[in-house]
């Protein structure tokens, strides 16, 4: 797979895939959006691939979308340009495998967004978070205003949105908008280390979880448990079996 502004590196069952385009702090332009589309088919496709990880290179993960693409725009075109990019981060949440964000820098408008479309956020001690588009008259374009509600709480995902403000690491630890920080030189192996253990479990059971978790936030109560119970149920002769019988045989499990 070979990519312009994305690389990717597999290895362990972890996928890792760069944003590369230091230059312009990893603005998202329209052939990002191409690229990570043809990457989350291919790595869907992929069943040895357990978890995927989206990290950028130099001192930002990605400093929004790019707005020297977005400037000449119609209005026509900024809605679909909005589109495009909702279906991409929304496909990165109906990816059957755990999605995390290394954070390893800023992560403004379009940054923030992306990283808000994987299922958790680790962050270095140096990162720093921002919904600025009110600075530039304009507001999120790819859900921010949905899933920063969803994560924060609406007040915190008010103040960064109207104040545009940019807020470091650990205020974003504070408001639950990411879940670890660590130090810069940490970041990666810290991360991999999650993504070993995440690998390291019953793989049809780590792909339900997500699913049923996902669903569930988006139904209701009542309906969120009936697919748990039918989810739990299919498990039993799926990996169940093999992972319980290995407990009581004090042993690890081979899925
Ligand atoms: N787009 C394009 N280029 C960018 C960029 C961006 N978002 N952010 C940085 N760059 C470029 C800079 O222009 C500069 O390029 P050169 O001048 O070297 O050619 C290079 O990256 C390095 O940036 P700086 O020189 O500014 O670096 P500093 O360390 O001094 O400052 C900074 C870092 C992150 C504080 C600063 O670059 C900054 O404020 N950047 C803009 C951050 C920002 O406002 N981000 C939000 C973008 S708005 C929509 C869809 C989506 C959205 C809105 C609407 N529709 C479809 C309608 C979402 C919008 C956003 O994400």
């Amino acid at each position: 797979m070979n990519y312009n502004i994305l690389k990717i590196d597999i290895a362990d069952k972890i996928a890792v895939v760069t944003i590369d385009r230091p230059e312009a702090l990893n603005a998202l332009n329209s052939e990002f959006f191409k690229e990570m589309d043809d990457i989350i088919a291919n790595i869907s496709a992929d069943k040895d691939v357990r978890v995927m990880i989206i990290t950028g290179m130099g001192k930002a993960f990605v400093a929004g979308a790019d707005i020297a693409e977005m400037i000449d725009m119609t209005p026509e075109q900024g809605t679909s340009f909005s589109k495009l990019g909702q279906n991409v981060f929304r496909s990165l949440e109906k990816m059957e495998i755990p999605v995390i964000a290394a954070i390893n820098g800023f992560a403004l408008g379009g940054g923030l967004e992306l990283a808000m479309g994987c299922d958790f956020r680790i962050a270095s001690s140096k990162a720093k978070f921002g919904q600025p588009e009110v600075n530039l008259g304009m507001i999120p374009g790819y859900a921010g205003t949905q899933r920063l509600s969803r994560l924060v709480g609406l007040a915190d995902a008010l103040y960064m949105l109207t104040t545009g403000e940019m807020i470091g690491a650990q205020d974003a630890l504070r408001i639950g908008l990411v879940q670890k920080v660590v130090e810069p030189e940490q970041l990666m192996d810290e991360i991999k280390k999650i993504a070993g253990t995440i690998a390291s479990k019953g793989p049809t059971a780590v792909r339900k979880v997500k699913y049923v978790t996902r669903k569930g936030i988006l139904s209701t109560f009542d309906e969120g448990c009936d697919l748990e119970s039918e989810y739990f149920g299919s498990q039993f002769k799926a990996e169940g079996e093999v992972g319980m019988r290995a407990f009581l045989e004090k042993r690890k499990p081979d899925w």
